[in-house]
């Protein structure tokens, strides 16, 4: 079934549906092999998320096929959008079938709070999508496309070069799910490389500022090379996985605007799943790129665009 939900501005749009035996809707969308469910943890702690699903705890609902406000204010309409358009980037472009590629379930929580306050972040917990229900200064993380791609593609990294959250590694999966996050949301809303929002991470959540100031990071960061890196004590963010990861994916973004973006991620997306293994470092993740382009049949030239790239952030053999 198909139905109509408000989305995180209000807006109405429309959104696959499940239908219950009892006459109610909820937001499942059954249209692909993969299940897309969005639940609406109506601002329960993170911590009972931990892997398992409250029993208490549904798919968002409607008595009718029109979804209430509340399902736009959550986060949950745009969280479901996502997931599916998120899903599609990966089937259409890269021949992926969702998140575990065999079809498994996709399922996003919206409307987290952590510790008794709003959750202003999101992640992927292992098993699925945890999204902060938002602030006086954010809106729903659900809300950005691009913060959606980054944490689904964090499954996907789970399922294919299984890298580990810590150090260059961890970096480097921080790196991998930026760039989908963004190469996603440009792809899938026909923004231009060339628009300056279209390296920009998280920019849309702000309620109020500039794109530029909201964003969470940036992928055009020229000064983000090796020789920034940050060697953040154990614990601290995992060793800096989350400042660390610009020195790769400004070298990622610098080959996805100089070559075809198609073909770049095609690339990025290849050497992810057939040659990252889960302890490389920035120069294996380089070496794996260019393995993929090798295997991918890349002329010379763009070859040396690659390793250029790679270059220029101080990433080098
Ligand atoms: N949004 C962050 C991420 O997915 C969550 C975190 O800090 N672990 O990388
Ligand atoms: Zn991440």
């Amino acid at each position: 079934a198909t139905g109509t939900a408000p989305d995180v501005l209000g807006r109405p749009a429309r959104v696959n549906i499940g239908r219950l035996p009892d006459g109610t809707y909820q937001l499942v969308d059954l249209t692909r092999p993969a299940t897309v469910t969005t639940y609406d943890a109506a601002g329960r702690e993170e911590m009972d998320f931990n892997r398992t699903l409250p029993a208490d705890v549904h798919p968002a609902a409607s008595a009718t096929t029109d979804f209430p406000a509340a399902t736009g204010t959550s986060g949950a309409t745009d969280a479901h959008l996502n997931a599916a358009a998120v899903h599609d980037f990966y089937r259409d472009r890269l021949g992926r079938d969702g998140i575990d590629g065999k079809a498994g379930p996709i399922t996003s929580v919206v409307n987290v709070t952590s510790n008794g306050a709003p959750m202003e972040n999101a992640y992927w917990d292992g098993q699925k999508m945890i999204y902060g229900g938002g602030s006086g200064k954010y809106r729903p993380f659900s809300a950005a496309r691009d913060v959606a791609g980054h944490e689904m593609t964090h499954g996907v990294v789970e399922h294919t070069a299984e890298l580990v959250n810590l150090g260059q590694s961890g970096a480097l999966d921080e790196a991998v799910a930026d760039y989908f996050g963004n190469a996603i949301e440009v792809t899938s809303r026909g923004i231009p490389m060339t628009d300056p929002r279209a390296a920009l991470l998280g920019e849309d959540l702000c309620r109020t500022g500039t794109p530029e100031a909201c964003a969470g990071r940036r992928l055009d960061d020229r000064r983000t090379t090796v020789a920034d890196y940050i060697g953040a004590p154990a614990g601290a963010d995992n060793g800096g996985v989350h400042l660390n990861s610009t020195i790769v994916s400004g070298a990622l973004w610098d080959i996805r605007r100089t070559l075809d973006p198609l073909l770049a991620d095609r690339l990025v997306y290849r050497a992810l799943a057939e040659y990252m293994t889960p302890l490389d470092d920035f120069v294996d993740a380089r070496n794996a790129v260019l393995a993929a382009g090798r295997a991918l049949g890349l002329d010379r030239a763009q070859l040396r665009t690659v390793a250029g790239a790679f270059d220029a952030h101080g990433i080098k053999d």
